[in-house]
């Protein structure tokens, strides 16, 4: 920091992207690095300066404690250690302006907790010093801005009123002029953080700001947490349906086993009476044509008897007949031979 006279100190806070280093660009007219999406493009105390009617001031853009780089409880060291040094050296800071986008219709989030830490960063003492201010009033139905704005009064600035804070525009650069000169006005304060850590020497996660963010972080790391355990008992409880699901599928296929392997049984049973009945169909043809053969057999054997009957009765009739014969030729020859008186 190299200034000649003393420079009167202005802090700038607000939330990332709210519009902290175009404000200092405008009231400075140095060319200041603004953002340009959603990631924080102050990443450290800026410290610019320039002369107000005069007066050598030194303004401080500061990062949002909702760094898309850096935790809040190294953003707050980064501020605090600088505030400090500040304040060891003897300066004090004149003014701290803490800028909110009136287009921000509800104070939530990464902004509340901004704000809580910024209001413990301060202390009820010094918050004579702080301007609330707002801006983007152009981009919006004035009528509604103005309710926006006094919505934030009775809700969420309404202590700090109490204790002195003045709420204030930003619609052009003659506001911030206006703004910037009166805050030069004002009597230098110390700052609760630097209370806390150069004369009470407490360690930064003792003091009312580290304090927030340490809630914050356990609330987060609650959340984180929770979230965790949902997940794993969502998990949890997946595997689970899977390994019924698994079961229930290896005992269907067990079942369909089961019920192959009887069908198969039933089947090799049905084959093998099927072949029990052909064996006894076959034995059954078998013995029917054994019993046939035999009875033709012994039909066949009687017929031989009868015809061997026959042929003897043929024999013993021939034999008569030729006996007969015999005794009729004898007779005959007998005959002829006596004398023809003799018959
Ligand atoms: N229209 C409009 N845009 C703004 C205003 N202030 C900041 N911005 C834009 O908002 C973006 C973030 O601004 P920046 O100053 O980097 O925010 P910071 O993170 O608070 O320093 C930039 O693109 C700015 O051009 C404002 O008053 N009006
Ligand atoms: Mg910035």
């Amino acid at each position: 920091m190299t200034v000649t006279d003393t420079p009167k100190i202005i802090l700038v806070m607000g939330i990332t992207g709210v519009g902290k280093s175009h404000l200092v660009r405008e009231v400075s007219g140095q060319d200041i690095k603004v953002g340009h999406g959603l990631n924080s493009c102050t990443q450290h105390i800026e410290e610019v300066c320039c002369e107000i009617n005069g007066q050598s001031v030194l303004i401080l853009d500061t990062p949002g404690f909702d760094d898309t780089e850096r935790s809040d409880f190294q953003v707050l060291t980064e501020v605090a250690d600088y505030l400090a040094r500040l304040y060891k050296d003897d300066f004090r800071v004149s003014g701290i302006l803490y800028l909110h986008n009136i287009l921000e219709n509800r104070v939530r989030g990464s902004a509340l907790k901004n704000l809580q830490i910024f209001e413990k960063l301060c202390g009820e003492d010094s918050l004579q010093n702080v301007v609330m201010l707002t801006n983007r009033w152009g981009m919006m139905d004035e009528d509604q801005a103005l309710e926006r704005e006094e919505e934030l009064k009775t809700e969420y600035w309404n202590l700090y009123l109490a204790a002195g804070c003045k709420v204030d525009r930003y619609r052009d650069k003659s506001d911030l002029d206006r703004i910037f000169e009166s805050i030069l006005c004002y009597r230098p304060a110390v700052l609760q953080i630097q209370r806390e850590t150069v004369e009470l020497n407490k360690p930064l996660d003792e003091t009312a700001a580290g304090e927030v963010v340490n809630a914050e972080l356990a609330k987060q790391e609650q959340i984180q947490r929770e979230a965790l355990e949902a997940m794993a008992e969502i998990q949890d409880r997946n595997t689970q349906e899977m390994k019924a699901a698994v079961e229930e599928e290896q005992m269907g296929l067990g079942n369909k086993k089961k019920q192959y392997e009887d069908d198969k049984l039933l089947k090799s049973r049905e084959q093998q009476l099927a072949e029990k009945a052909a064996r006894e169909a076959i034995e059954r043809e078998n013995m029917r044509l054994a019993e046939e053969n035999e009875q033709r057999e012994a039909r066949l054997q009687q017929e031989r008897i009868q015809w061997e009957q026959l042929q003897a009765e043929l024999a013993l009739e021939q034999a008569r007949l030729y006996a007969a014969r015999e005794h009729q030729r004898n007779m005959e020859s007998r005959r002829r031979r006596r004398p023809f008186w003799k018959f």
